[in-house]
């Protein structure tokens, strides 16, 4: 295996740094420490050609903004806190209004903002990537100081295992995810509404016309969003259903059943992945936005061109609903893991 870091950038005097790993099999994967970017994740297809999975900017000064938060590191919590504002042990916090009227994914300057400190540690057959951070006592309005830390094991054999470590000095919020947009067709040759999806999972959870979580649970069953059996994503994604119109596509979070994994075929390519999770919630945001920045493919239509699957405990909705599930305590750990697992059918 060769491993390699690269001074990628210098950002008001910070150095961007990229971690490569390529193995003999031809199995790549690179990490930024801005913000623990996934930039690569580079696979076989069917014909043995390696290319890329992941959705990724052109210019690397476009990780310095990432209004989509490609491949990024999502905390100190993950989708919105409703109306921006919670009541922890009888104190009310007011957050930013980043994803007006809510708070999203840690505010204006959340975890994907920051430079993670990064050590490169080789094993057999695998290397880990290991992220740590700080998070100060009222950073974006959360209490706690924070200790952060994120591994990604990335093993030959096409798996990346990840796991989220968390320490508090005071209670506080914590609910972390990965926001890396998948296209299994190959350096972003095709939409992802040419993939089918399998997911293990009875419930979503109901967004409002502000796409903050209601509370309330709707059952798949008869819905664009029923995917215990294997389902093509572009199928049902502009359908007649008032939550797919919220979303503008797919962007809920579903409640995962016991078995917690989540499987994904494109059926040109041949390429398929398996994500497990500790995590009780995924959610499947299917690129129904874009933002104005060149994909390395060169072209800005973004749209539909990845699939992302945010692993984390279910968004705090109206009247704080599911807050309880965010809630770390000081003598608690938050640790959390989520596995990536590539192959061809
Ligand atoms: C949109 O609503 C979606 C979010 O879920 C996603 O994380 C973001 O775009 C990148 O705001």
């Amino acid at each position: 295996m060769i491993i390699n870091e690269k001074e990628v950038l210098n950002f008001n005097d910070k150095k961007i740094v990229s971690y490569n790993v390529s193995f003999e099999n031809g199995f790549e994967f690179e990490i930024l420490n801005l913000g623990g970017v996934i930039t690569k994740i580079v696979t076989p297809d069917k014909d043995n050609n390696f290319e890329n999975i992941v959705v990724g900017y052109d210019d690397i000064k476009s990780y310095i903004e990432n209004p989509s938060y490609f491949g990024a590191i999502i905390g100190r919590t993950s989708g919105r806190i409703y109306n921006g504002k919670f009541i922890l042990e009888g104190n009310e916090f007011d957050l930013a209004k980043n994803y007006n009227p809510h708070n999203g994914h840690g505010g204006n300057k959340g975890f994907n903002k920051k430079i993670w400190d990064v050590e490169v540690i080789k094993g057999d057959n695998k290397v880990d990537f290991k992220l740590t951070t700080k998070s100060f006592d009222m950073e974006e309005s959360f209490p706690g100081n924070l200790d952060i830390c994120v591994n990604f094991e990335v093993k030959k054999d096409f798996e990346i295992n990840q796991t989220y470590t968390v320490k508090t000095d005071k209670t506080t919020l914590v609910n972390l995810t990965n926001h890396t947009y998948f296209n299994l067709s190959g350096d972003l040759k095709r939409p992802v509404t040419t993939h089918n999806m399998k997911l293990d999972s009875e419930y979503i959870l109901e967004i409002d016309e502000t796409c903050g979580v209601t509370g309330e649970k709707i059952n798949v069953k008869d819905t664009p969003f029923d995917f215990r059996n294997l389902h093509n994503i572009g199928d049902r994604i502009d359908s007649d259903n008032y939550q797919i119109k919220l979303g503008n596509g797919y962007d809920h979070p579903f409640l995962l059943n016991n078995t917690r994994e989540i499987y994904l075929e494109d059926d040109i390519s041949k390429r398929c992945m398996t994500i497990n999770t500790s995590q009780e919630v995924v959610v499947v945001y299917s690129m129904n936005f874009t933002d104005d920045c060149v994909l390395y493919n060169k072209k800005t239509n973004q749209k539909r061109f990845g699939i992302c699957f945010e692993t984390q405990a279910p968004p705090i909705g109206k009247n704080m609903s599911f807050i309880e599930n965010s809630i770390l305590k000081k003598d608690e750990t938050y640790i959390q893991n989520t596995s990536y697992k590539f192959f061809i059918k």
